[in-house]
This record gives C-alpha cells, structure tokens and sequence, in this order.
C-alpha cells in the first residue's frame, strides 16, 4: 500500500476539510482545529487497530489480461454529474458524499489478486479510498456489525464489520493505473484481497450500516453461495 497503515482521526478530518464534508443534517464533521466531536466508538476503534494487512504484489505483476469482466446483468447507466455515494444506518453521521469529496480523502493503491469462483484469478492494481475511512466520518454506533452495499444495478452485498475495516478494503475509482472502466464497477467498486469476487460489489450507491443480519445477505450468497466468503 502506498499510504501508511494508518492515518489518524486529526489527519482524515484534517483532509476532509479541505472538501468541506458534511453530514446529512448540513453540519461539519470536525470542529475547526480538526477534532470531530463525535463520542467515540471504542469497538469500531479496536476493530481497526486489530486488522492485520495481506502481502501485495508488484506492480509489473499485474494481469490485465486475466481480469474477466462479470456482470449479472449488464453494466447499468450512472449519471456521474449527480453521483453520490450515501452513507446511512446505525451511524451518528449520516452522509451523502459527491465524487469530488470522496477523492479529495486519502488515497490508496494496492497490487492484490481478485478470485472468482467460477474459476479465475487476475492480479490487479487497485486505487481508491479506504472504507474505514468513510465509515471514521459516518461514525458507526456502538452496535454496529455489518454493512450493507447496495449497487446500482440492484447487486447488493453485506460484509462483517472487521472485513470492511481492514486496511485493504477500498472503494475503488482506478484500476491498473487509470480511471476505473464503467464495465468493472465505475464510480465505485469495492477491491479488498480478503474475500472472493462477488463479495467486491461493482457501481456501489450507498453503504447501510446494520447490526444484523437481514433475510437478505447478498446477491449470490442468497442463491446458495457462502456468506464470509474469504480468501
Ligand atoms: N454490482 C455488481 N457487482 C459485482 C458483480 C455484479 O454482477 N454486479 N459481479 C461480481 C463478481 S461474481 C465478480 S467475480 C466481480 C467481477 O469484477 P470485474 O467484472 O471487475 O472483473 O464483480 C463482482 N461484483
Ligand atoms: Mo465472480
């Protein structure tokens, strides 16, 4: 990874005053020396001091060859100029984020493998931003377990908390070093080197932080696939 495991709360809130990133309600996620006034949610802080990162690749290692594009049903029509990415649940803040506000927060790229089980592999270079990111300025409550991601093409997944938080979880908007094609996922997809393929849901709209599970659990894993899903 290109950035150091971990930024801190001052940093994050410190870059994401430079796009002015607001909550639902309209109200500034940090005081004006850069400390959110949030109480803290000491779980959801634990959660990701504990992750532990997976080793990457090189970048001449990358595959773009093998990298088969998957679609359940086509690659849907984003109008991008209204884009936004919604952030809602069991949070303190929720959030509706435009693109420039997302790319204005840390960076990340990372060389991992994307797994399929239909029996296919592809080394790839990832670059976006980190979900612990977004979920440190949504500001998970204390029950919070799961999230959500709903896609625009009616795709849904959801993810166990300490996956989301890992530090190679990314909602990514480049792949192997240019703007992410619409075809595998543009705005924003989910990349992490943790879980197989289909967990990485493609054209994510919105995060919805749950403490539980719901009926439904995702696209494939409610046609009999397996839920964790780890790799
Ligand atoms: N929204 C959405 N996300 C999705 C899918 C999909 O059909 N719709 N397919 C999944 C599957 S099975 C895989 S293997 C990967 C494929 O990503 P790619 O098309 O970029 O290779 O996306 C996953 N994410
Ligand atoms: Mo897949």
């Amino acid at each position: 990874m290109i950035e150091s495991n971990r930024i801190s709360r001052r940093q994050l809130l410190q870059c994401a005053g430079a796009g002015l990133i607001v909550n639902v309600a309209g109200t500034l996620l940090y005081d004006p020396i850069g400390r959110i006034s949030m109480p803290v949610n000491e779980a959801f802080e634990a959660l990701i001091l504990s992750s532990k990162p997976t080793p990457e690749f090189p970048i001449t290692a990358i595959e773009p060859d093998k990298l088969i594009v998957n679609s359940f049903r086509g690659t849907p029509a984003i109008d991008l100029a209204n884009f936004t990415l919604n952030i809602s649940g069991t949070v303190a803040n929720p959030l509706s984020l435009k693109l420039v506000d997302i790319q204005k927060l840390p960076f990340t790229s990372m060389v991992i493998r994307q797994v399929c089980v239909e029996g296919w592999a592809a080394i790839v270079q990832w670059g976006g931003v980190r979900v612990r990111d977004l979920l440190t300025l949504a500001q998970p409550q204390a029950d919070a377990k799961y999230v959500y991601f709903k896609s625009a093409d009616g795709y849904y997944e959801s993810w166990d908390l300490a996956s989301v938080v890992h530090p190679q979880t990314l909602l990514a908007y480049q792949m192997n070093g240019k703007d992410l094609p619409k075809e595998n996922g543009a705005p924003l997809r989910l990349a992490a080197p943790i879980k197989l393929g289909y967990k990485q849901s493609k054209w994510v709209t919105e995060l919805v932080v749950t403490d539980r599970l719901l009926p439904k659990r995702g696209y494939w894993e409610d046609l009999g696939y397996e839920w964790f899903a780890g790799i």
